[in-house]
């Protein structure tokens, strides 16, 4: 084995650990009243379907770095909102894509968080309380 061929995967397990190093560490708990609080604007302690829904409304603005009207799965994956739930990007990302095109409409992607919105919604009042917001159960239920 040449010393070259030592060295690429080390550097390989350098970055990769460089990486783990550098991501925080968010329990489920403070993950979850992080998103909930993004989603709910006016910091009443619920998300109405027009709050959620204009956060999904921005945030397609913000993944679409090209402005071409839609949304890659890198685009999504290197959103701040999803950079350290990559298993909920994933996710989202299958879920989104509706007509299986491997890019996310802005339709697309608001029919599909209306319906999450709903799924979520247990109660169908409208608002999502802290616990009908279920973004972890989300996760597992979708891998
Ligand atoms: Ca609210
Ligand atoms: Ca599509
Ligand atoms: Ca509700």
């Amino acid at each position: 084995m040449t010393t070259k061929q030592l060295f690429l995967p080390s550097l390989a397990l350098l970055l990769l650990s460089g990486c783990a190093w550098m991501k925080p560490h968010y329990n489920d708990e403070q993950m979850h009243s992080y998103l909930f609080n993004k989603f709910d604007a006016n910091e009443d302690g619920v998300i109405t379907k027009a709050e959620y829904m204009e956060f999904i409304d921005e945030r397609f603005d913000k993944m679409d770095t090209d402005g071409n009207g839609t949304i890659t799965r890198e685009d999504l994956y290197d959103s701040r909102f999803y950079t350290f739930l990559p298993e909920l990007a994933e996710a989202v990302f299958r879920d989104s894509d509706l007509d299986k095109s491997d890019t996310i409409t802005r339709e697309e992607m608001l029919k599909a968080e209306d319906a999450r919105f709903d799924m979520m919604d247990v109660n169908s009042d409208g608002k999502l309380t802290k616990e009908e917001f279920k973004v972890n159960d989300m996760r597992e239920f979708k891998k």
